[in-house]
């Protein structure tokens, strides 16, 4: 549901990072939660980032979804300029496999905040997982899709191992 007003940002420092965000996407069309996606480059694009931080408040976002790789300084320059919860995916980098974008990305001084998820398509997913969680609680239709995802997933796992799964 890309609409014009949405509840969550999803940003990415380059086209390159959306094979994994996509995953992100993915989640938020699943449960029904409107979004937007857009590139920001924290080192190409600084003033892009800026007139997106500043005002992502106002714009009416309630939660920001930040994917970046290497030295992925998007996630926290985000928060730095936003009162919005922002969450950060380390994307897959070639040199190093994520750990790069992970640390960048976990490391955040005490003060302020980037929720750090694992690298990749689970931390892309699950990202999309916990800003519905967040946004649940002043949602309870969102709260119900929520619990009903779970409860499918749930569902899918077998009691036993089988030869072909
Ligand atoms: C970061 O550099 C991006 O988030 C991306 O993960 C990485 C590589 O970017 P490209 O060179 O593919 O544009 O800024």
């Amino acid at each position: 549901m890309v609409n014009q007003r949405a509840d969550v940002a999803v940003i990415m420092g380059s086209q390159s990072d959306w094979t994994t965000m996509r995953h992100t996407a993915e989640m938020l069309e699943a449960l029904e939660i409107s979004y937007k996606c857009l590139i920001v480059s924290a080192h190409r694009t600084p003033d892009r980032l800026y007139d997106f931080a500043k005002s992502a408040k106002a714009t009416g976002y309630k939660v920001i979804i930040a994917g970046a790789g290497g030295a992925a300084h998007l996630p926290g320059m985000t928060a730095a300029m936003t009162p919005l919860p922002v969450f950060g995916v380390p994307v897959e980098s070639k040199a190093l496999s994520g750990r790069d974008s992970l640390l960048s990305i976990v490391q955040m001084p005490a003060g302020i905040p980037v929720g750090t998820l694992a690298i990749g398509k689970a931390g892309a997913a699950n990202a999309a997982l916990l800003a519905a969680a967040v946004l649940a609680l002043s949602d309870a239709a969102l709260s119900t899709r929520l619990e009903d995802w779970r409860a499918a997933q749930t569902a899918k796992v077998a009691s036993e191992p089988t030869e072909t799964p």
